[in-house]
């Protein structure tokens, strides 16, 4: 009897979406690498397998490849980079024409191109797949974006839907992205939003706690997360707030070095290939990274003596519509990513459909979110929604306030300070870049466009002559 489908690597990823996909009902081979003749790894999962399950693990990739029913379709769940090269150059001579390798992991899209073309000419089909939702997502439901030939997927399709979250109206939170490394780019540009997302909280966070306890601001999200602010992300961060060891905040105990994995930079890469604008993800991306120099910032907070001046006087009010303006700023920023890519690669892709399938499953899923599908049903920008316009305008003096309020306190607000830089230069007609322009023919001859002259030509100036 040979299963449905199979599945490499068994981290915390691979283990889980493992026992959802057997739970679900399809025959499943699981392997493993095994170093120095180790099987722990594969007997200790297969320990957590339950009755119902059809799951048989394998640690030589021989006998996983023969145990898969043709076409063979399976699942690599293993750490992204040159790993997933290796175990491609270790796999192909032991499939067959027409099999199909999913990539689940979090792979560069380029990458995923790359390989896609490399594995046609072998005829063997490869899919990149973006997963979110964590170990529990993969668990109990993650939201799964596949990129790739269509015909591929929808062999897939069966086994993908029926592990993904369901939406509110009981559809699956995955769908069909798009060709080549379309699906792992949506996955990145979900995780260069999440970026965004986390460090607006973390700012929330640290502004608040200027005068607020640490259940206020608890008392204060779980309210606002009752309303249109609804989110997973300030959810758990609600609950982060008062988790205690003995009778210490255990956020207290974390050392102030936020990690990475890359993908945050990733997609801000991405914004500058492609020209966009994605200021509040790269504030993200830098504010880490300033993070981590925590011995430098030690040493140099000594030399900052004096009592700086402080101000508590902030409402709750202020800092929640600061919060929805940020964070449309956020989302407009990272789907205009999405249709530049789109426009670029020609892609297609429908921005109302991945709105959806990031409803439910994922870091980023929220009331918000659930609006974004039917804001790009007609549209590409949330910029050409009156609501959102509306929406910004009544909160630009909130977020003037916070703003001030964090220059008063110390306090740093990287993504707050790049959300309301970007709405005021694109709500600006004419900017400074004349000066750019200026500086550029000057010392480089690089010429510029004229106000006064009808056409788009170019022209330059003789500084040195004026
Ligand atoms: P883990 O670190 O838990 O597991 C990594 C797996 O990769 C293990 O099974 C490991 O085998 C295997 N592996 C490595 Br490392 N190098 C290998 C190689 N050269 N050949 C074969 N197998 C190899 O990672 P994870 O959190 O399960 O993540 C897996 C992928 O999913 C990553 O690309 C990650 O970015 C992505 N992802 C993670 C999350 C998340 O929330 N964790 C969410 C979405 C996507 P071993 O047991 O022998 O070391």
């Amino acid at each position: 009897n040979k299963s449905s489908f199979g599945l490499i690597g068994l981290g915390v990823m691979g283990k889980n979406l493992s026992l959802n996909i057997a739970e679900k009902g399809h025959s499943l081979s699981v392997y493993n690498r095994t170093i120095e003749g180790e099987e722990k790894v594969v007997n200790e999962f297969l320990e957590l397998q339950e009755e119902h399950m059809r799951i048989n693990g394998f640690t030589s990739l021989n006998n996983f490849i023969d145990s898969l029913e043709h076409p063979r379709k399976i699942l690599i769940m293993i750490k992204a980079g040159k790993a997933i090269d290796q175990l491609i150059d270790l796999l192909t001579p032991l499939l067959s024409e027409g099999d199909i390798l999913i990539d689940g992991g979090n792979s560069h899209y380029q990458d995923t191109k790359r390989r896609q073309q490399f594995l046609k000419e072998k005829k063997i089909n490869f899919i990149g797949l973006g997963i979110s939702g964590g170990e529990e997502g993969a668990r109990k439901g993650p939201s799964l974006m596949p990129g790739g030939d269509l015909q591929s997927y929808d062999m897939v399709a069966p086994v993908l839907e029926s592990i993904a979250a369901t939406d509110i109206r009981g559809s699956k939170c995955c769908s069909y992205i798009g060709p080549d490394g379309s699906g792992h780019f949506v996955k990145m540009v979900h995780n260069g939003i999440e970026y965004g997302e986390m460090q607006l909280l973390a700012e929330v966070y640290a502004l608040l706690s200027v005068s607020r306890s640490n259940e206020e601001i608890k008392e204060l999200f779980v309210e606002w997360n009752s309303g249109n602010l609804n989110s997973y992300l300030l959810k758990i961060t609600a609950d982060i707030l008062t988790a205690k060891e003995g009778n210490r905040y255990v956020l207290d105990l974390i050392l102030d070095k936020a990690g990475n994995k890359g993908t945050g930079s990733w997609s801000t890469k991405a914004a500058f290939d492609l020209g966009t604008a994605n200021t509040m993800m790269a504030s993200a991306v830098f504010a880490r990274y300033i993070s981590s120099f925590k011995d430098k910032r030690s040493a140099l907070s000594k030399l900052i003596t004096g009592s700086s001046d402080s101000d508590s006087n902030i409402h709750n009010k202020t800092i929640k519509k600061a919060y929805e303006f940020a964070r449309i700023i956020n989302h407009q920023q990272g789907f205009q990513l999405l249709n530049e890519a789109s426009k670029l690669y020609k892609w297609r892709l429908n921005l109302s459909e991945i709105s959806r399938i990031w409803t439910n499953g994922c870091i980023i899923r929220s009331e918000l979110m659930n609006n974004c599908i039917s804001y790009f049903s007609n549209n590409h920008d949330l910029f050409e929604n009156s609501n959102i316009i509306e929406t910004l305008k009544a909160n630009e003096q909130a977020i003037k306030s916070v703003l001030i309020n964090g220059l008063t306190n110390r306090v740093p607000l990287d993504v707050f300070s790049a959300a309301n830089n970007y709405w005021i230069a694109m709500t600006t007609e004419r900017l400074s870049a004349n000066i750019i322009q200026a500086q550029r023919d000057y010392f480089g001859a690089h010429t510029y466009q004229r106000v006064d002259a009808s056409n788009h030509n170019f022209f330059h100036t003789n500084w040195h002559k004026l």
